[in-house]
């Protein structure tokens, strides 16, 4: 691996993990308070915890680290090593991305912007809150184009090659990324920084929550979509076998492409303002993006089956002790994907209109999102990251590493079966997400209280495994020289050829507006046009 590449790269997963802890000590935090287990001086409260932990995990941690893996991979798949121009804009975007972070982090633990990670109008938080998020998202179109720069290149230097599975993966989820922060930023620039220095009186409050749940819902495939390339390109290799089907990952990736943007409305279902028509095509394309899903889970069951019968795997299940469990680069991402099984249940619960009535804003939704991000996405970033930081470095991934790997999975596991769960059940019963402390003074609302001490107790082996993951980063950096092999597989030959029209951008690209035309323009002109009573105001006609 070129190690100057390498340095991007660390720098990235540098950042991801100091805001995971920081994230991290703010999230136990936020449970002490809210729980009335302890009282913060200066007046440090749940919401301004809650944004923190939020913010640092969900948008911090991730997005600089799916960065950074992805210049890992397209630096070794796509040539060897970045292009200078690339190698430029990867630290251009890390630099403008970082000044924005820090920005905003600064409002946030300062009490300037206690409006948690979705920041929803009427909270309204400091101009520079913003400023320091839009600076962020530039920061991240600029890497991102870095991306597609390196892939145009490869692509005309490599006439009629098919392309690296994990090149075109990359390059679907920043297209995905670039189509849909254009919503945030849009709500940005045009409605909260005016109204924010105070230069607009009001807001149009549908209109901005609707601009953000463009983006919100996509966001959260741009999370996924990186776990899914280490899936279906890296786990095949760690465990001795070869892709399931080139063709089938990459049309799962396009399927992510087109019906994960046109569907934000299902975070929505529970507004007025928006009618039950295109709420309803909305939920229909929900379920459409289930699909690629429901593929993903085919092709990696095919790939582990296939593979343990190569290995002399014998009866129904027999393939499942030819697995490695001993490796902690698969026995990471695997329990994210089993865990992926309930969580993704949880969101076909959340996606039904009727069904979301019961547990919209209630902390059902939490669990919903700590089995999906904090679970799935994150025990995955954490098995990347066991063999990332070696080859990148030059170091050895030592034995000692995969047991601590091992505790640290189940340490997290553990912690969130007990905290999540509990949100689950106590969601159920009611109990609304985003409230601070309150013990309900004898009401029928008590008996939630034995489930916010699981949440408690499940938080703080959360923490733990915090503090071992930020250990083992460490001693990643520290291990001894030489070197780890960077895991891409290879599809297995027996697969068809993947058709070529996989490759044509400028369809899938189009597609993929229609869609989001189709499923946005009249409502959203409906709340320029006709805004909420109370809503009136920037941007109205
Ligand atoms: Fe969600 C709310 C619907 C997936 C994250 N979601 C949220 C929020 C977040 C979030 C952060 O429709 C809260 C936002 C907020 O703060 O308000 N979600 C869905 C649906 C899916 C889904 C239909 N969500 C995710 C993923 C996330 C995520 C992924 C992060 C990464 N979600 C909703 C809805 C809401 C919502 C509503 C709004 C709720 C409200 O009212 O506020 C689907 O994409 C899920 C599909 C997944 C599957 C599972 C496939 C399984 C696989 C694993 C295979 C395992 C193997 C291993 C092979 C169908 C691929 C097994 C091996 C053995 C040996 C057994």
């Amino acid at each position: 691996f070129d190690l100057k590449d390498g340095k991007l790269v660390v720098a990235h997963v540098l950042v991801a993990f100091i805001a995971l802890l920081i994230g991290g000590i703010a999230g136990l935090l936020q449970t002490m308070v809210k729980s009335g287990t302890i009282k913060l001086p200066y007046n440090i409260g749940y919401y301004e915890l809650l944004t923190a932990h939020g913010v640092l995990m969900a948008i911090v941690f991730t997005t600089y680290f799916i960065i950074g893996f992805i210049y890992s991979g397209i630096s070794y798949t796509l040539g060897g090593k970045l292009l200078p121009v690339v190698h430029r804009m990867g630290w251009a975007g890390f630099t403008l991305m970082t000044v924005g972070t820090a920005l905003g982090v600064a409002m946030v633990l300062t009490g300037k912007a206690s409006v948690l990670y979705t920041f929803y109008a009427p909270m309204k938080a400091s101009p520079y809150f913003y400023i320091g998020l839009a600076l962020l998202v530039v920061g991240s179109w600029i890497s991102g184009w870095g991306i597609f720069y390196q892939y145009k290149y490869w692509k005309r230097t490599h006439e009629g090659k098919l392309s690296p599975l994990f090149a075109f993966m990359s390059v679907v989820t920043f297209l995905m990324w670039q189509i849909a922060t254009i919503g945030v930023a849009a709500e940005v620039l045009i409605q909260l920084i005016p109204w924010s220095f105070g230069w607009v009186e009001t807001i149009n409050v549908m209109l901005s929550r609707t601009l953000f749940w463009y983006f919100g819902h996509p966001l959260v495939y741009f999370w996924l979509m990186p776990a899914y390339m280490c899936w279906y390109v890296i786990i095949p290799k760690i465990i001795g076998g070869k892709i399931y089907s080139d063709a089938l990952a990459r049309l799962s990736f396009i399927l992510l492409l087109l019906f994960s943007i046109p569907v934000g409305f299902h975070h929505q279902l529970m507004e007025p303002g928006i009618s039950s028509f295109w709420k309803y095509l909305q939920v229909i394309l929900t379920f459409m993006v289930v699909v690629p899903s429901l593929m993903t889970a085919f092709s990696l069951f095919a790939t582990f089956e296939l593979n343990g019968r190569a290995l002399g795997a014998k009866g129904l299940f027999g393939w499942v002790k030819k697995l490695p469990w001993k490796d902690v680069r698969f026995f990471a991402p695997f329990m994210g994907m089993l865990i992926f099984i309930p969580a993704g249940a949880g969101g076909l619960i959340n996606a039904s209109n009727q069904m979301n009535a019961v547990v919209h804003n209630t902390l059902w939704v939490t669990g919903h999102f700590h089995l999906t991000v904090a679970t799935s996405v994150a025990l995955t970033f954490f098995g990347i990251t066991y063999w990332l930081l070696p080859a990148v470095t030059g170091r050895v991934l030592t034995p000692r590493m995969h047991t601590l790997g091992i505790i640290q999975t189940i340490i997290w596991c553990v912690g969130m079966f007990l905290m999540s769960g509990a949100m689950h059940i106590v969601g159920l019963f009611g109990a609304p997400r985003r409230t601070a402390f309150t013990d309900y003074e004898g009401s029928a609302a008590a008996g939630w209280v034995p489930y916010y001490v699981f949440m408690a107790i499940g938080g703080t082996v959360l923490f733990l495994g915090v503090l071992l993951m930020v250990y083992n980063v460490i001693a990643l950096l520290c291990a001894p020289k030489g070197e780890t092999e960077y895991p891409i597989a290879e599809a297995m030959e027996s697969a068809e050829a993947t058709p070529a029209y996989l490759d044509r951008w400028r369809i899938w690209i189009a597609v993929s507006i229609l869609l989001i035309l189709f499923a946005y323009t009249i409502p959203l002109m409906d709340m320029i046009v006709n805004p909420a009573p109370g809503s009136k105001g920037f941007i109205t006609w």
